[in-house]
């Protein structure tokens, strides 16, 4: 069967002068089989004419065909669902699970809250290697970014954005990838509060509290060990190799 892999990007210009720069809006991804690139394509558009952060003055809509034999099907990572009365509980319960994982030594808690603080401003995750404590992304600003991936058999048009159909894709990928030890994430969007921790070994554990409501900030950080891996390899399974996964 032939696949196609679908992208679309949009943005808007803002500030003026010397100031103007473009801010994202909407992005989105699929892989689809050829009946329907069309229709996903227009709910894509879609989506990035109806977004809550305005209208775009830019749509990029890339469409590539992909063989079939490229692509790794994946069984998705169980899901387990944490209640917590404030986000702040459930902030503590995702350091509690993701800290042991980054091996052993005082103030690793610390040093998560830190490395979380600094996914604010960037577009990717961070990449951060465990091992020898830094930071492996290219660029910092930018991160890295986990992509060419769907689910399997989904033949949704779906013009809003799901956010857990999207990250448990998004996480089984990357509890994949080479070298990757664990995933940790709060979303950006302001309007929504879940987030998860995800590994191969704790599977997708959805955290339902884990910022205030109406907080902007959120990011992603991908823990790695250089002893397992290389950063590359990492870094091309994570951006190159196209997944499809099972839910
Ligand atoms: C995002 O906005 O990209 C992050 C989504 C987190 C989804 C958490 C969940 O609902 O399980």
């Amino acid at each position: 069967m032939d696949y196609y892999s679908l992208k679309m990007r949009a943005s808007q210009q803002v500030g003026e002068g010397e100031q103007k720069h473009e801010q994202h809006i909407s992005g989105a991804e699929r892989i689809v089989c050829h009946d329907n690139v069309e229709a996903i394509c227009a709910a894509m558009v879609r989506r990035a004419l109806t977004h809550s952060k305005g209208d775009p003055d830019f749509i990029n809509v890339k469409i590539e065909k992909i063989n079939e034999s490229d692509i790794q099907i994946l069984k998705a990572l169980p899901v387990t669902r944490i209640d917590v009365d404030t986000w702040q509980q459930g902030l503590d319960k995702a350091l509690e699970l993701i800290t042991p994982l980054m091996g052993s030594g005082c103030g690793l808690r610390e040093k998560l809250q830190e490395l979380l603080r600094e996914t604010f401003p960037m577009r990717g995750a961070m990449l951060y290697d465990v091992a020898t404590a830094t930071r492996l992304e290219p660029d910092h600003a930018r991160g890295v970014r986990a992509t060419y991936m769907d689910a399997l058999h989904s033949s949704v048009v779906d013009s809003c954005k799901n956010h857990f159909n999207e990250a448990i894709v998004l996480a089984t990928k990357v509890a994949n990838a080479p070298g990757m030890v664990a995933e940790f994430c709060i979303s950006d969007d302001p309007n929504y509060i879940t987030g998860y921790v995800a590994s191969k070994e704790l599977g997708y554990v959805r955290i339902m509290k884990m910022k205030e409501m109406g907080d902007e900030n959120g990011g992603r950080i991908f823990l790695f060990d250089s002893r397992k891996a290389s950063a590359e390899e990492c870094i091309e399974y994570l951006q190159k190799k196209k997944v499809l996964v099972e839910v």
